[in-house]
């Protein structure tokens, strides 16, 4: 085979490669970033364009598989893409799609394009930043390929084969390039799951797999400055390579957590109800209303609209809109028109049917939407991005579309079935009432805080330093750690606010409760940013909140439940990496007048092994923070220069597997709670160390 590059460049491939040498100079203008999400982007990007073709009408099948060399693979059953030369550029169709810039998807077709946010930047993209990529198609009963090595073709686009005519596609594979994903680059199966279940939900009837093809798996290792430096220092004069200091790393390691085996792992996603099924897999472990989903879809002005929800018994709403397949966490018009229609809708429903008296107010957006689980979906041409991250819909078509086909069907659907209309505006009347009781018990907090000056919680130790960004807050459990923590501070920049008993669920309290709690005041007190649509990330008064609980079970449940108040409350500080979660160690080990402490089994078993298993090691269990003196939390757990903290994250997660994680771990199904936190110990997060 002829694998070496094609070096007779003309003036037209002097300019391609110019283009895609920009897109390695500048990989973070095309993708973001070079981390892990920058390398699951290279994966979206190329299924996009077989979404594509499903959207067109031509494809029903989608295969991706992550390949053991951690290539992967892309698979649809389209047309093919066009293989003929295409005239302005003088090469093949499918070299022009891998080679120039923006070329995605130029030529032919109709329908629409899924590109916009992050996506849509093409597979040449993809091609300029793989060590390799091979593209095989199927069309016309040929088979033809094509391999490029960092975006430069080995050789021309060639015949390989025959095949049924019946048979078509086309299929990708590529290995992300090492000297750009510098940070990793290993798929990560539950990453690229979630993103293509949510493709298979918002395009229904499409068939989507994922097959994990690998089976060896590279144990990941921390490896701390402290160890490189005793490495280093074992390195002694020897070449300070990096495969070196790696074997010295690893020596101390058990020899089979070095290489582990592990099991393939394959997923099918295929929902012929689309976004309707969507809506009842993210209220699987609810109590919906009642049975149905209602779904609604239409065309409008250009604007393709689908529409689908059902309320559930809790008081949160979970409303997730996208426009071509992309998540729009912002929103933007067609959330508008969505809200507006529901809005009227409803309000003229209950009005009609006297559910609301004359005498009564109007039903607000907010207490129709309590307890709702919504998805919008629109396709659109020319999508047009706003706001600060290009996430928020703009084209103002869509507004009306979304209000005018929702508002038309909904009022239809609501005379067809009066049972659920009704048992809508009951909940939506009883939410009124709470809105307005919540109001005056906040109001009731406004007024008493405004008498005491300043009115920061009296629990809470604040710190001296007033730049929030040298400043940090310890939300520690219990009031006697909450007293060592105290002890052992850094006063200048570290606060400390200790929570006594059990943390309110917000998942299962309304309003009214939620604003009446002490512990829940303290803290919005504390962080200064305020909550919802009033939240403002400029007063937060701390860049690190940093949630200390016990490493037990128990300490787990609580930080779940403060996790889940931040989420609801104030999910800026999360999107923007405020919120840590201290690791206190699980061993004390002492020998000789030396002392180790271990944050998991795994650790103690290394330190063991390295200091010898003798009698007379004196190992501690640690079952709370309480059981540690102010020295000990210091050294283990506060200290900038030792402590490990993780970082709590959610922008890799999709908004609304996000929100599944949050209602299935405290809403009040056992059932599905259970499986998940078997199937999942997640939450977090990356190493801060
Ligand atoms: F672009 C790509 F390389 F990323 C890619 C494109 C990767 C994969 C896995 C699939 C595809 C792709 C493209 N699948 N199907 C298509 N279809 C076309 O490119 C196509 C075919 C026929 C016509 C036509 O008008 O006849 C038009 C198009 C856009």
């Amino acid at each position: 085979m002829d694998r070496k590059p094609n070096v007779e460049y003309g003036a037209d491939q002097i300019q391609i490669l110019e283009g895609l040498e920009a897109v390695r100079k500048r990989p973070g203008m095309y993708i973001g970033t070079t981390a892990s999400r920058g390398l699951h982007h290279l994966v979206y990007e190329i299924v996009d364009n077989s979404v594509d073709e499903a959207l067109a009408g031509f494809c029903t099948e989608i295969n991706v598989i992550i390949n053991d060399d951690n290539s992967v693979t892309v698979r649809d059953n389209g047309r093919g893409i066009p293989t003929g030369i295409n005239k302005k550029a003088g090469i093949p169709a499918v070299e022009v799609v891998f080679t120039i810039l923006h070329a995605g998807g130029k030529f032919g077709g109709g329908g629409y394009k899924v590109s916009g946010g992050l996506h849509g930047v093409g597979a040449s993209v993809v091609n300029a930043l793989s060590e390799w990529l091979e593209v095989e198609i199927r069309q016309g009963g040929k088979v033809y390929k094509q391999r490029y090595e960092r975006g430069k073709s080995c050789y021309a686009l060639k015949e390989i084969g025959t095949c049924d005519p019946e048979e078509t596609g086309t299929q990708v594979t590529f290995l992300p390039d090492k000297l750009i994903f510098t940070e990793t680059t290993i798929f990560d199966f539950e990453i690229i799951k979630q993103r293509l279940r949510e493709m298979a939900f918002l395009t229904k009837g499409l068939k989507i797999t994922l097959l994990d093809d690998r089976t060896t798996e590279h144990a990941k290792s921390i490896v701390t400055d402290s160890m490189i430096e005793e490495a280093k220092e074992a390195l002694m004069g020897k070449e300070d390579s990096a495969e070196e200091l790696e074997k010295i790393v690893n020596k101390d390691k058990p020899e089979e957590s070095k290489e582990e085996k592990k099991e393939k792992k394959y997923v099918e996603f295929h929902y012929e109800g689309g976004i309707k099924e969507y809506v009842s897999y993210l209220n699987k472990s609810k109590t919906a209303l009642y049975n149905d989903v209602l779904y609604f879809e239409g065309e409008k002005n250009g604007v393709y609209v689908e529409v689908a929800f059902q309320h559930n018994d809790s008081y949160n709403e979970s409303v997730f809109s996208f426009v071509n397949n992309i998540s729009t966490p912002e929103g933007g018009t067609h959330l508008q028109g969505f809200r507006n229609s529901i809005t009227k809708t409803f309000n003229d429903y209950a009005r009609l049917n006297k559910l609301l008296k004359d005498n009564e107010q109007n039903l607000s957006g907010e207490d129709i939407r309590e307890g709702l689980t919504a998805i919008i979906s629109v396709k659109i041409s020319d999508p047009q991005f706003e706001g600060q991250t290009k996430q928020k819909l703009g084209n103002s078509e869509a507004r009306g579309a979304v209000d005018s086909i929702l508002s038309e069907k909904l009022e239809i659907y609501l005379e067809q079935n009066p049972t659920t209309a009704k048992l809508i505006c009951d909940k939506s009347i009883l939410a009124q009432r709470a809105r307005e009781a919540a109001r005056k018990a906040r109001d009731l907090t406004r007024r008493k805080t405004a008498l005491d000056v300043g009115s920061l919680p009296g629990k809470l130790a604040d710190c001296s330093d007033k730049n929030p960004e040298n400043c940090e807050i310890y939300i520690v459990e219990g009031d006697s750690a909450g007293g060592s923590a105290k002890t052992a501070r850094n006063r200048a920049t570290q606060a400390i606010l200790p929570l006594r008993g059990k943390i309110l669920n917000v998942e299962k309290a309304r309003m009214d409760k939620i604003y009446a709690n002490a512990e829940i005041k303290a803290m919005i007190t504390a962080f200064g940013t305020g909550i919802h649509d009033d939240f403002d990330i400029s007063k937060l008064r701390y860049h690190k909140i940093i949630l200390m609980t016990d490493a037990d079970v128990d300490g787990a449940h609580i930080a779940t439940l403060l996790l889940t108040f931040l989420y609801r409350f104030m999910p800026g500080l999360i999107k923007e990496g405020h919120v840590y979660l201290a690791q206190p160690p699980l061993y004390k080990l002492e020998k000789n007048k030396k002392v180790w402490y271990a944050y998991s089994d795994e650790q103690l078993n290394q330190i063991l092994t390295e200091v010898g298993r003798d009698q007379n090691n004196k190992i501690q269990r640690y079952k709370g923070l309480g059981e540690m003196d102010a020295d000990q939390l210091w050294e283990t757990t506060m200290d900038p220069e030792h402590r490990i903290l993780l970082r709590v994250n959610m922008d890799e997660e999709s908004q609304s597997e996000l929100d599944l994680t949050f209602t299935t771990l405290m809403g009040d199904k056992v059932e599905p709670r259970r499986d998940f936190i078997e199937a999942n110990a997640k939450f977090v997060t990356n190493l801060d160390i």
